[in-house]
């Protein structure tokens, strides 16, 4: 068995995203920030997991979907929240917002919002990593609708010809045709009776795994980011998630309000549709209720992590809040290379 602390740590790292994107739903809802926005809600425990076994040399490349990726590698949730915010102290200068937080520090150079956009970036990033020797692999996570995409075919094409050390990490989180409401995206419809015939069809080695299930999770991204390391090639994962009913494009809800602990208690979340994804599609509360079976954690423990945590994120918001807003001159700032000077 792993060590409980390890568990506390997990759990902690899930906590804080569920956590912080709650936040970024009450800020946009006050009109904290304007635009419509994205939330990694019901999919924490992939980003953590995957995190878990990379290395400070490795790369990571995502999507609009992007806040549980950088604070499951470590960026920071008081820039994080300024960025999205707009202000001077984000982690983009207040020049990013939402959809292209990025974090060069912990590995995380670019953001794309376009569906597969992030794809040839991260596969031309692992061609550079190979060319300079770097120990370093590269991490791509994209939604399932970036298999409508050309910008995919190419990319996890060329990974394969190329034999560069890239783990594509897809998750899909389609709704079901029948479920779907008007308004929201349909995701992908693809021609294939599953995601990962494609990348199999282009030889590479691809799984499928339950993204409500923490230990499969560890199993499957320990095997294959190992495999990345060890082979220098590419490995595509797709991670199923059933989607969080608050997950409403563009504009998330947070239906039932904040998580509550107690529901890894017994206690039953509303409405209805929130308590069927609760019971069963909640990695979350799956992981907790797990732990607490298993005698590796107790309630005291549990509510004491949830504490430290909504205090760190209380403290990120105060830090976004009181932010001064960028000079107006910061505007056209870098955002060219420097002219060359003769
Ligand atoms: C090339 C392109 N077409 C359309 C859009 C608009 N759009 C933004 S998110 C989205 C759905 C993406 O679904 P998926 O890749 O499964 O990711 P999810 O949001 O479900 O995580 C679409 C169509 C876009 N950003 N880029
Ligand atoms: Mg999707």
């Amino acid at each position: 068995m792993e060590d409980p602390v390890k568990h506390q740590k997990r759990l902690e790292n899930m906590l804080r995203i569920r956590r912080f994107e709650e936040q970024v739903v009450r800020l946009s809802k006050a009109g904290g920030f304007p635009g419509h926005y994205h939330v990694y809600i019901g999919q924490e425990a992939t980003a953590v997991t995957v995190c878990e076994q990379l290395e400070p040399h490795d790369m990571i490349f995502t999507t609009w979907r992007n806040h549980g990726h950088l604070l499951a590698r470590g960026a920071s949730p008081g820039r994080m929240l300024a960025e999205i915010l707009g202000r001077a102290t984000g982690l983009c200068r207040g020049k990013s917002g939402t959809l292209h937080l990025a974090d060069k520090e912990i590995g995380m150079p670019a953001t794309s919002a376009m569906v597969g956009g992030a794809l040839p970036i991260a596969t031309g990033a692992a061609l550079g990593l190979k060319h300079r020797r770097s120990p370093g692999i590269v991490v791509a996570f994209f939604g399932d609708a970036a298999l409508d995409e050309g910008a995919f075919y190419e990319a996890v094409n060329l990974a394969g010809l190329w034999k560069v050390p890239i783990l594509y990490v897809c998750e899909n989180n389609s709704i079901p045709p029948q479920k779907r409401r008007r308004g929201q995206f349909p995701s992908s419809s693809l021609n294939a009776a599953q995601l990962i015939d494609v990348p199999r069809a282009l030889q590479i080695p691809s799984e499928v795994v339950d993204g409500a299930d923490v230990d499969a999770l560890c199993g499957c991204f320990r095997k294959l980011i190992a495999e990345v390391r060890t082979s220098a090639s590419a490995r595509f994962v797709e991670v199923r998630c059933t989607r969080w009913p608050g997950n409403v494009p563009l504009w998330p809800e947070l239906p039932g309000g904040e998580w509550n602990l107690e529901w890894a208690f017994g206690a039953k979340p509303e409405p209805q549709d929130l308590a069927a994804w609760a019971e069963k599609s909640d990695p979350l509360l799956n992981y907790l209720r797990g732990l607490l079976e298993a005698g590796t954690l107790d309630r005291d423990i549990a509510f004491a992590v949830d504490a430290r945590v909504r205090n760190e994120i209380a403290d990120a918001v105060h830090f976004a809040e009181s932010s001064p807003w960028p000079d107006p001159a910061e505007a056209t700032r870098g955002t060219f290379a420097a002219e060359r000077r003769t």
